[in-house]
């Protein structure tokens, strides 16, 4: 993508926004240390089992919440029985500052607590399928981060993963955001565009793309 050519704020559908350019390479660079670091531990980022025997080729780790398919705890069971790393607050400014930036409304920006992340490491062939992001027991908008090479999202409906659908491209520092009639849309990442990141951006090959999401879980709800 030429950085000649304007990409505007743009709502594909009713709260579904995206913001290209939102995050600083400075920035980028400070989400990327922070991923490699809980990538490591805790809970290492690990490729996720599906409960079909599948194993999805993007890599995963969760700060907050762990989640495996299709539910979320505070403990890594699935992977080493260790707690997941806390949710810092630094990210909760984060979340409220992308709100602001894709809907303009400061109320609900200041209300936003997202409390937990899910951050996925794209490399070579790796893809994600159509789905909707419902696990949540809350419908708080999903803020969505992309860091280093550019991936085609598909940004489908709330109906079925098939189309309509529409492909956007999404580019280091780019916000995109979810919510309100869009909260449970299908959408997915069909193509990672390989050798397009930009190594200032603190990643010399491969996309990371972190999606805070709002729980609505409780501790109780951690001890069940
Ligand atoms: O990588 C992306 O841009 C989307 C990630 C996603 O859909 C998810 O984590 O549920």
């Amino acid at each position: 993508m030429s950085a000649l050519i304007p990409r505007p704020v743009r709502e594909l559908a009713p709260g579904a926004v995206h913001v290209p350019g939102w995050l600083t390479l400075d920035q980028q660079r400070d989400l990327v240390a922070a991923c490699r670091a809980w990538a490591t531990g805790p809970v290492p980022i690990r490729h996720t089992r599906l409960p079909g025997g599948g194993v999805m080729s993007v890599r995963t780790v969760c700060v907050g919440w762990h989640w495996q398919p299709y539910r979320y705890t505070r403990v890594a069971g699935d992977v080493n029985g260790q707690r997941v790393a806390e949710f810092p607050e630094w990210m909760v400014r984060l979340g409220r500052r992308a709100l602001l930036a894709a809907y303009g409304d400061a109320a609900a920006a200041a209300e936003y607590t997202p409390d937990t992340a899910l951050v996925n490491f794209y490399d070579g062939q790796a893809r994600l399928g159509m789905h909707q992001d419902k696990d949540e027991r809350s419908s708080a908008p999903v803020v969505s981060l992309s860091i280093g090479d550019t991936c085609v999202f598909r940004v489908g409906n709330t109906e079925t993963r098939t189309k309509p659908y529409t492909d956007i491209e999404l580019v280091s520092g780019d916000l995109f955001v979810f919510g309100g009639p869009s909260r449970y849309i299908y959408h997915g990442v069909p193509r990672v565009l390989g050798g397009t990141a930009d190594p200032a951006c603190g990643l010399s090959a491969g996309r990371l793309n972190i999606t805070m999401r709002v729980t609505g879980l409780t501790d109780e709800d951690a001890r069940r």
